[in-house]
């Protein structure tokens, strides 16, 4: 390992170094200090946004003195280490999550007071890290917690986005997008301006024999973009290893502007090259699950691919090991297929640049990668054009075709009776025009393929990739079943249920082994703890009260049963589904005499989720929503008895809010078709039950916390094919109660119907390919069930304790295990004991 400094000058270094404040004086010291000096601002004129500043900037200082240590131990132990790359981060805020992991609530809560601020007003002004568009994203960001939790080398790459995903606004019940620039002030990342990477496009290929007639491949001409690092430390819980997130930005390769065209007087010209260049990181694509095949999404995950491949072999070599060694060294795990060009491009470095031979590169790969697949939806299925990747990435493209002959020479070998298999599993697509089939590719050159839950992994199995199973045997496909980080989800979401598990277990630590929750069972019929569970419940649904007063302007009350739905917009998670089942609710109150009312269990419908901005059908959901809100909510025979909640701008910030205060949340998508879900985690974990399908983590989620724990509903994933055919070649019969509500709907009770007659037409006349009609009895006996099972609330209570205690499971750090020891083959690297590496 190179050195600077030399040794003689080192001990002064080391009396100088950086020291991390440990006390409230020395805490207050530094947000002083970052308060008048970084930021030029006085005790005159600090608000909260400075107060702020200074806050995480005090934070940031002890984050990096951490993370350099982390840093220069990974280097000189060089372990193998992870690299997760993920398109998406969906990180939320980081100044919370900093603080409770370097374990500084009280210093910084009693420093901030003592300075005149509230911390939790302080927290607040922090702007979400939104690069991400739901689970798949917030998944990674769960997964770097738990990564630095429990000490493993790695380290996350995406794209540093100049906006994140859009700001979600309502405007007459419809959805609005409004661009989420958030660098304005980010005091979290480090711009790397010395560590970049020369990323090239278009050109063409030039092929020739060396002295020893050995073929080589040359990708010249091409267009050179610039790819600059952005690091952002992320802190473990409870440890001193603090990991990085590295993110691309992107940069014309001749700086600012061209200096030859500008100097010719083409000043338009000279900037547009940038701007051109500067487009690749410009923003976040806001589909979830549907494949748009523009030619921007494919520059972008091949610059951040290159970008991130260079990197990782540029730290490779540092240790002068073999090229055999590589994947004792590196594991790679591609979140979804966004990343699969890693694959070639691994093969080009080797091929092309180091000179290895085929199979000994073809192998080095293969160990190198792991494959996450997170849906077996057809229309999510990544596919480019062939002519879209010659154009981009000629060698690329050669590269994917002799990866595809190779295999399919084995594969003829393998099954010389089945030719007809051959076109079935070509990554080439035969058709107009072909495509490259990315999920092919990802499954061939990684050496595991996992699912995300065991349903969905046994799908995965036997529908998409059932051929590959043939092909390389059932080894190679496993299940790591999805979790979330107790940290950020219970820990800063709940502070208050964090503390009392603490009480009742002597300390934090479940926080570090989610297992031990299964102790406070053992309370469940303590009368002081209940208490307090059912306190802090109330409490959390008053809060969400408040925010909903405050920022939709409706009332609700807390005392109601809060029914909650938040997640992205779409067909398949059967947003539409509820909607319905509430106007069928409402029609039913409607009817009863006011006698009958006063039995009525009062409930809060609250929704809330993103629509992607081309997704007609799931933005009519959201108006629908919106427009049954506004009659049901203003209805006076209803009052308190129901009201309809759509949460604006749903984000993970806002999550930390919502999640803690469900009685009852929805998963209730079409059996088969949601891959995991971590939200429904999310919700039980923090002491709300769940009325959901036998779909994705919800099987798993039954499994742990007992039947008579969550409310199962609607037909099983092994049903649907049938029921789908029964639709178009049987009689359709539309469940008599669902026709009511859309005759209602149809009348106009809810405004125009004219937005809405795709909706219902998609159920009556377009073979409801989601089952909606299907389900609607099973979801609203099921939802019947629950208002009577809530009047009863000490069995309810009884209920969420229990199934409180039994989410260990769930913890995101036993995925990571899970992980490291199945398809990583990485060791954690604890911190040394004593400061000072
Ligand atoms: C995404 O968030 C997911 C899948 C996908 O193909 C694309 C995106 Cl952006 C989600 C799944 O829908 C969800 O079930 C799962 O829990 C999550 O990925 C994490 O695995």
């Amino acid at each position: 390992v190179e050195a600077s400094v030399p040794e003689s000058q080192r001990e002064a270094w080391r009396k100088f170094s950086a020291k991390e404040f440990k006390t409230t004086e020395e805490f207050e010291a530094e947000v002083v200090r970052h308060i008048e000096t970084t930021l030029a601002r006085s005790l005159f004129n600090c608000d909260e946004a400075a107060a702020y500043a200074g806050t995480a900037l005090a934070l940031r200082d002890r984050l990096i003195i951490e993370w350099n240590r982390t840093q220069q131990q990974q280097t000189f132990a060089d372990p193998k280490r992870v690299y997760y790359l993920s398109l998406e981060f969906l990180m939320g805020r980081a100044l919370d999550n900093a603080i409770l992991n370097v374990g500084m609530k009280d210093v910084a809560e009693k420093g901030l007071a003592e300075l005149g601020f509230r911390m939790e007003d302080v927290i607040s002004q922090e702007r979400d890290a939104a690069l991400g568009n739901g689970g798949l994203g917030r998944l990674a960001a769960c997964f770097l917690d738990s990564l630095a939790t429990l000490n493993y080398p790695a380290w996350g790459y995406a794209l540093r986005y100049r906006y994140g995903i859009f700001r979600q606004e309502i405007v007459d019940g419809y959805q609005v997008e409004v661009p989420d620039y958030w660098l304005d002030f980010n005091p979290w990342e480090f711009p790397r301006h010395d560590v970049t990477v020369d990323i090239q496009f278009y050109g063409s290929v030039r092929k020739y024999r060396d002295d020893s007639g050995k073929q080589i491949s040359v990708w010249e001409n091409g267009e050179i973009v610039k790819a600059v690092a952005y690091d952002a430390p992320i802190p473990g819980y409870g440890t001193r290893t603090t990991n990085n997130l590295r993110l691309w930005s992107s940069k014309a390769s001749h700086g600012e502007f061209d200096f030859t065209k500008f100097n010719a007087g083409e000043y338009e010209a000279s900037v547009a090259d940038q701007q051109r260049a500067e487009t690749i990181s410009a923003v976040l694509y806001p589909n979830d699950s549907l494949d748009r095949g523009k030619e921007l999404r494919l520059k972008q995950q091949y610059f951040w691919c290159a970008a991130s491949l260079f990197d990782i072999v540029r730290r490779f070599k540092k240790s002068k090991k073999a090229w055999k060694e590589f994947p004792n060294q590196v594991a790679i795990q591609l979140n979804d297929t966004h990343p699969t060009l890693a694959i070639p491009e691994l093969m080009r470095i080797l091929l092309d640049l180091e000179g290895l031979e085929w199979d000994e590169a073809w192998q080095i790969t293969q160990m190198t990668f792991g494959y996450t697949n997170h849906t077996v939806m057809p229309e999510a299925l990544e596919k480019w054009s062939v002519p879209l990747v010659q154009h981009l990435l000629p060698r690329h493209l050669q590269l994917i075709y002799d990866i595809n002959f190779q295999f399919l020479q084995f594969v003829e070998r393998s099954f010389p009776k089945e030719r007809e298999m051959l076109g079935r599993v070509s990554i080439i697509e035969e058709s107009e025009p072909k495509r490259v089939r990315m999920a092919y590719l990802a499954v061939i050159g990684s050496h595991k393929v996992n699912g995300v839950a065991e349903l969905h992994s046994d799908l995965v199995r036997t529908t998409i990739f059932k051929d590959f199973v043939r092909i390389y045997g059932p080894d190679k496909f496993t299940n790591v079943t999805n979790g979330i980080t107790p940290r950020r989800w219970l820990h800063q979401a709940n502070p208050r249920l964090s503390a009392l598990i603490a009480s009742k277990l002597g300390g934090h630590e479940f926080l570090r082994d989610l297992n031990l929750l299964h102790k406070i069972e053992a309370y469940v019929d303590d009368k002081e703890f209940r208490k307090e569970f059912q306190a802090i419940k109330f409490a959390n649904k008053k809060r969400l009260a408040d925010y909903t007063k405050e920022v939709q302007g409706i009332t609700v009350d807390p005392h109601s049963l809060f029914d909650i739905q938040v997640k992205r917009i779409h067909e398949y998670k059967r947003q539409q589904l509820n909607i319905f089942g509430v106007i069928h609710r409402y029609l039913e109150l409607k009817e009863m005499s006011p006698e009958d009312r006063k039995k009525v269990q009062p409930r809060v419908s609250f929704f809330g989720g993103k629509a992607a901005p081309g997704y007609w059908m799931a933005k009519m959901v959201i108006h629908l929503i919106n427009q049954v809100g506004k009659v049901v909510n203003n209805d006076k025979d209803i009052g308190d008895l129901l009201k309809v909640v759509f949460l604006e701008d749903y984000n993970v910030s806002k999550a930390e809010i919502i999640t803690p205060a469900s009685d009852i949340s929805e998963h209730i998508s079409t059996a088969g078709t949601e891959a995991s879900g971590t939200s429904n985690m999310k919700f039980v974990l923090n002491g709300g039950l769940i009325i959901g399908t036998c779909d994705g983590a919800n099987i798993e989620i039954t499994r742990e916390v007992g039947e008579d724990n969550i409310f199962l509903f609607g037909n099983l994933s092994e049903d649907v094919d049938d029921l789908r055919h029964h639709h178009f070649y049987g009689d359709f019969q539309l469940d008599p109660s669902l026709k009511r509500v859309f005759d209602t709907i149809r009348s106009g009770t809810f405004g125009d119907s004219g937005p809405f007659t795709g909706l219902v037409d998609s159920i009556v006349d377009h073979g409801d390919y989601y089952l909606v009609s299907d389900d609607f009895k099973s979801y609203i006996d099921t939802q019947k069930l629950i208002d009577e099972a809530y009047k009863d609330q000490d069995a309810w209570l009884t209920k969420t304790i229990t199934a409180v205690s039994r989410m260990g499971f769930f913890s995101s750090d036993r995925c990571i295990d899970e992980y490291a020891e199945m398809i990583w083959n990485v060791e954690p690297l604890p911190p040394p004991k004593e400061n000072g590496a």
